[in-house]
């Protein structure tokens, strides 16, 4: 039986490794200047994991095959110098480990992290509110008006809680449901939220960043690829959660301001 039971975790070990190396789930098409590194660095958490993994379960199914069913009068046998070795021996193995991902992933990070947006990047405030996100372009004045959270008025579709009437800056602000950018040219989102915690999520831009209310969160990106994308949250934020969505229209230059014309037109 407990051959039986190593062969098991064997078998199981193989067939999961299985469409890991034949590339059976892979991420769809990177559209980002930095989704490479990220892309490079979660194959190699992958290989260092599924190594570990295959190398652990073989270790078992070994140890299982060879002392299980041991007659009754088998010696017991124990490590050398007991389990304390073992245990600091395995501490600093996997201690090792998290520290090297880290030290290796952190020139993904600061990629999109620790340097700043270049100036001439282009702003968008992103919001995101039960169950909606909503954007914000500031205009050709190239600024903000200030929010007043007490006149968001879904009904009104003054979504941000702007004062057109009183705040200059907020005169010629876009606000839209969509998300459209132009094709190579760096994004600086402000991301805030107005109620509970959302993410931010575009699987082919490679970016996943939390919202947390109370705390204005930013981010930068240049986009590659014309097309349109789907912006899901991915933090369960409510019972409309799974609703959760917008889209990102990657365009020309051109076809972006058109876009932008058209949109503002309609405020
Ligand atoms: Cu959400």
């Amino acid at each position: 039986m407990a051959k039986f039971f190593a062969i098991t975790i064997i078998v199981i070990a193989i067939l999961s490794a299985i469409p890991i190396l034949r590339h059976t789930w892979v991420a769809p098409e990177d559209i980002s200047t930095h989704g490479g590194l990220i892309d490079r660095q979660m194959s190699e958490t992958m290989a260092e994991a599924g190594i570990s993994f295959l190398a652990a379960q073989f270790i078992l199914a070994i140890f299982i095959w060879k002392f299980s069913n041991r007659g009754p009068d088998a010696k017991v046998k124990t490590f050398p110098g007991g389990a304390k070795g073992l245990v600091i021996a395995a501490f600093l193995v996997v201690g090792v480990e998290v520290m090297a991902l880290g030290i290796f992933g952190v020139k993904a990070w600061a990629n999109v992290y620790l340097t700043p947006p270049s100036a001439n990047a282009m702003p968008i405030q992103v919001q995101a509110g039960q169950f909606a996100f909503y954007f914000r372009y500031p205009g050709p004045d190239g600024r903000f008006g200030p929010l007043h959270p007490e006149l968001i008025n879904e009904g009104s579709q003054n979504f941000f809680g702007l004062d057109p009437d009183h705040d200059p800056d907020s005169k010629d602000d876009i606000v839209t449901a969509e998300m459209a950018i132009p094709v190579n040219k760096e994004i600086h989102l402000l991301m805030h939220a107005k109620d509970v915690g959302h993410s931010f999520f575009v699987r082919e831009l490679r970016v996943q960043q939390d919202f947390v209310p109370g705390l204005d969160v930013s981010l930068h990106f240049t986009a590659t690829k014309v097309g349109r994308y789907e912006i899901v949250c991915t933090q369960l934020c409510g019972l409309g959660h799974y609703n959760m969505k917008a889209y990102l229209d990657v365009m020309s230059q051109q076809d972006f301001d058109d876009w932008l014309k058209k949109e503002a037109a309609m405020q």
